[in-house]
């Protein structure tokens, strides 16, 4: 069982997608629980101020400490290992390997940024970790936070059927997925490949595995480099580096 915290503004823009299909019925199986916090509830100020003008001066709101570090102490839990993650571009780009070792939290408990940006005491004293879905910026941290949340889950036992799994592990192992078909064999004139229907599950699986490699070196090198390949992919891959010239 994981329990996520989302701290928000606007935590209304979560519920829907929080509501179908895996999410939905992990959250109902106990597997996970996702609760969603408005931060105005920590505001003390007869006008629920959630943000202010900078010190220094300069356009835009800066998101305040208070209302934050109160709700912060009202959701975290002190006994479970948890972990408070504040959303922003700032952050460590996220990617499978931060979402293995979050999936493995009790607790996760969820800032998201908002405005022009948040007040640095955020970050310096109540954020243990920051994290960004990647180099462009968005209206707020809502939309970065379901993507965590979704990629965190699905890693959680039990969340996913066996059939689902697979396509984690390949992933996990470094490399693209295969190219996957279904019926019909043909559709105007676009044809699946010979060898998926012939039935020889060995020659399908050399042919995948080969697909794999060869889509990989062709859009993603960079994962390339960073994985050891047996002695038999190292041959398939010089191959394939000849056919590409
Ligand atoms: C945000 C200050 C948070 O825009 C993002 C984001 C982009 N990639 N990952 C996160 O978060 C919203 C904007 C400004 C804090």
């Amino acid at each position: 069982m994981i329990r996520f915290d989302v701290l928000s503004i606007f935590p209304e823009m979560l519920i829907s997608p929080l509501s179908f299909s895996l999410l939905k019925k992990a959250q109902e199986k106990g597997l996970l629980s996702i609760n969603l916090h408005d931060i105005r509830n920590w505001a003390e100020d007869k006008h629920k101020m959630t943000d202010d003008a900078p010190y220094g001066g300069g356009c835009g709101m800066v998101m305040k400490v208070e209302p934050v570090e109160k709700a912060l102490a009202a959701v975290k839990s002190s006994t479970d290992d948890s972990l408070v993650v504040l959303m922003t571009p700032q952050g460590e780009t996220f990617n499978q390997k931060i979402a293995a070792e979050l999936a493995g939290k009790k607790q996760v408990v969820i800032i998201c940024g908002r405005y022009e940006g948040v007040d640095e005491r955020i970050r310096k004293h109540l954020a243990d970790r920051e994290i960004s879905i990647g180099d462009y910026i968005l209206t707020g941290g809502e939309l970065s936070a379901l993507v965590l949340i979704d990629a965190v889950s699905r890693l959680v036992p039990g969340v996913l059927g066996n059939e689902e799994s697979t396509v984690s592990e390949s992933f996990s192992r470094g490399l693209l997925e295969y190219p996957q078909y279904t019926r019909p064999a043909e559709y105007k004139g676009w044809k699946v490949p010979d060898v998926l229907v012939s039935g020889n599950h060995a020659e399908i699986e050399l042919w995948r595995k080969n697909e794999s490699l060869q889509r990989t070196y062709k859009r993603r090198p960079d994962l390339l480099a960073k994985i050891n390949l047996s002695p038999q992919e190292k041959k398939n891959l010089e191959k394939i580096k000849i056919e590409d010239i």
